[in-house]
């Protein structure tokens, strides 16, 4: 019989291997004992089991972590169906917090994972040997589509590989979605006949579930580069739903927008590296943004590296490009690719935009920055030679020296 594992962190449970049992029955089978024999029997192989019982694994709570299998014949293949599984009405039932799934390799294969994946996006760029750089519209609200077509160009001749619409911007008269990317398209050829240098831009795709799908293969067919998407308001079954149509055929940028509702709190809701993470990539995003351990919104280390690891490690799947995020500078390069490598994507709005010499300074000592580490050298030596760079430093501080 083959199950699906999931992991839970049990918070004041008194009885933790009690409520195990209850668990595996009760998001199963339901009643059980005082059924009939025959009864018994047949329900049987729906039965969800416990693994395992380790109470207090961190010795300073009451905590305990419990496995529970659950029988794969009790749902069909698709994420609502397992979630509402595992994490249906249990994750109303006190304070329990889903850990983990285990998938076996049967289950997995019914998902598509990444379609490109890093080793896709970097072939798209042709950028092989650094980490990416994404920087963000900002400011763009209210404003027309000139603004906004000159805000990418500046970012592009920053030498920016990736940028992305702001999440916050949505389909609105000033800036439509498909002349987005009509003009954003113009804009870039231009910079890259001009510098050629490539860069790419993610368009924000939004609206009513109903629509995505013709929206996103009307963006693929007017020749867009990437969608972003905010998937954690929409669910990671629409995700999946985009990633498997092969009309859209497009890199799928998760947004996480919304998760920090579902995963924020210790002893409620879904590990981040289950949902920003694993789920992500397993529903098929190209890349996964998440705060970083040290900017304005951020996440603990250990949290942000089991993310990356979850979207990075060797599976069946593609891998993802983790996407550390908010409130990034130039200053903080060289900790981003001590922690993610150089498989990842440093990704910033303000610290582009609000360098001294506007979004192409910013792009630049961002570069700057990057080379000067992947040589081996401390920023405060980059900045002897990079202007741009020293600009940002003085700005915003070199985390090399300050942490
Ligand atoms: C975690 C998501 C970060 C994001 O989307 C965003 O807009 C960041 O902006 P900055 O870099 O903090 O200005």
């Amino acid at each position: 019989m083959t199950e699906i594992i999931a992991t839970y962190l049990l918070n004041n449970e008194k009885k933790p291997s009690k409520k195990a049992e209850e668990i595996a029955l009760g998001l199963t089978v339901g009643s059980w004992t005082n059924l009939p024999e025959l009864e018994q029997n047949q329900l049987r192989k729906h039965k969800g089991r416990v693994v395992s019982v380790e109470v207090n694994p961190s010795e300073t709570e009451e905590q305990a972590l419990i496995k529970i299998a659950y029988p794969t014949i009790n749902f069909s293949n698709d994420l609502p169906a397992i979630l509402t599984t595992v994490f249906g009405k249990l994750s109303l039932d006190g304070k329990i917090k889903l850990l983990d799934l285990q998938f076996d390799e049967g289950l997995k294969r019914q998902f598509p994972g990444p379609r490109f994946g890093i080793d896709g996006l970097r072939n798209k760029l042709n950028v092989n040997n650094r980490p990416l750089l994404m920087s963000i519209f900002k400011g763009v609200l209210g404003k027309d589509l000139k603004f906004l077509v000159e805000q990418l160009k500046q970012q592009a001749l920053g030498g920016v590989d990736l940028v992305k619409d702001d999440e916050i911007l949505f389909e609105n008269e000033l800036t439509p979605f498909e002349k987005r990317i009509v003009e954003g398209k113009k804009a870039l050829q231009e910079v890259y006949d001009q510098t050629g240098h490539r860069t790419l831009y993610a368009v924000n795709l939004t609206g009513r579930t109903s629509q995505l799908k013709e929206k996103a293969r009307k963006a693929a067919e007017l020749g867009a580069d990437l969608l972003l998407f905010n998937v954690f308001s929409y669910g990671l079954d629409v995700l999946q739903e985009l990633r498997e149509d092969d009309e859209i055929s497009l890199p799928l940028m998760a947004h996480p927008a919304f998760s920090g509702a579902l995963a924020s709190s210790p002893v409620y809701g879904v590990s981040h590296s289950l949902l920003l993470g694993k789920l992500l990539r397993y529903a098929g995003a190209d890349l996964s943004l998440f705060p970083s351990p040290y900017g304005t919104v951020a996440l603990e280390k250990p949290k942000a590296l089991s993310i990356a690891n979850e979207l990075t490690s060797e599976d069946s799947f593609k891998k993802s490009f983790p996407v550390p995020s908010a409130g990034i500078h130039p200053g903080l390069v060289p900790l981003l690719i001590g922690d993610f490598g150089i498989d990842s994507v440093i990704n910033a709005g303000g610290g582009v935009h609000g360098h001294p010499d506007g979004a192409r300074g910013g792009g630049l000592a961002f570069r700057q920055a990057i080379e000067t580490n992947l040589q081996g050298k401390l920023l405060s030596e980059g900045a002897e030679m990079y202007p741009e760079l020293k600009l940002a430093l003085k700005l915003w501080g070199n985390a090399e020296v300050t942490v």
